[in-house]
């Protein structure tokens, strides 16, 4: 799949005081914004248009803004948000998507969930149950999505914030995946590509357009993915990794 477009949103002031679970320390503001400036470049190298959206003080973590909405080709969800300081994100997202999209769809209360969770590989969607997806949010996607032609999977979460904390997928049926995850039956039937413990962190990787962006800083997986013969781009995530942020938090590819 090509993407055309990314959106994504600059980091806020409060961007500091955003949610964690992280023991690593407030990150740095004009660092974040440094590092947040060559993942917009990375697109951009890649012809990738960028839409890139104003910061909002009123909400810490807005932007990562890949909790906010699914999208697909066909069309795009905008979700329920499992945590309260969050919910209200959803706004800016959806008058933006509506540029893009005649078919909106959300998930509505009691039904939570964010697109950190969502995982897609070719037609298929894997939806975590997390702390921030429950059931009700998940069926309420997997209806949708399976309306639109594709088949849905849950995949019950242990420790994981969200499912993509630990996995992601490289296309031609393989996976990177870390953690938790690796004998999860629900992924038997594709190759995978192990992340050991100690980079456990480099699994919330993203392909755009042939190219693999992967968090800087992990050099064991960086040179079998190397070996494997992928093209990557290496992008410092050390601020967003602050707030329990990755790579495919910070955008909304289509
Ligand atoms: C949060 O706890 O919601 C943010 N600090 C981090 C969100 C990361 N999003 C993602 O993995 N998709």
């Amino acid at each position: 799949m090509r993407f055309k477009n990314a959106i994504l949103k600059r980091p806020a002031k409060s961007f500091v005081n955003g949610l964690t679970t992280q023991n690593l320390g407030k990150p740095e503001y004009e660092l974040a914004l440094k590092q947040h400036d060559e993942y917009i470049n990375a697109f951009k190298n890649l012809g990738v248009k960028a839409i890139i959206l104003e910061p909002d003080e009123k909400f810490p973590d807005s932007c990562f803004v890949e909790d906010t909405a699914i999208v697909t080709e066909k069309a795009a969800i905008i979700t329920n948000p499992g945590t309260d300081t969050r919910k209200g994100e959803i706004h800016a997202i959806e008058n933006v998507l509506k540029n893009f999209y005649s078919n909106l769809y959300h998930i509505k209360d009691p039904g939570t969930l964010e697109g950190g969770d969502v995982l897609r590989v070719d037609n298929k969607f894997y939806i975590g149950l997390s702390k921030r997806t429950n059931r009700e949010g998940a069926e309420q996607l997997k209806q949708i999505l399976e309306d639109l032609g594709y088949k849905v999977f849950f995949v019950q979460l242990k420790k994981y914030l969200h499912l993509k904390t630990g996995i992601a997928y490289l296309g031609n049926n393989t996976l990177l995946i870390a953690g938790e995850l690796k004998e999860n039956q629900a992924f038997i039937e594709y190759k995978k590509i192990f992340v050991p413990d100690e980079e456990e962190y480099v699994a919330n990787s993203i392909m755009v357009n042939e190219t693999l962006f992967i968090a800087k800083g992990f050099p064991k997986t960086k040179k079998r993915l190397e070996v494997e013969g992928y093209k990557l781009v290496e992008l410092d995530m050390s601020e967003f990794r602050k707030i329990d942020g990755g790579l495919s938090c910070l955008s909304l590819r289509f």
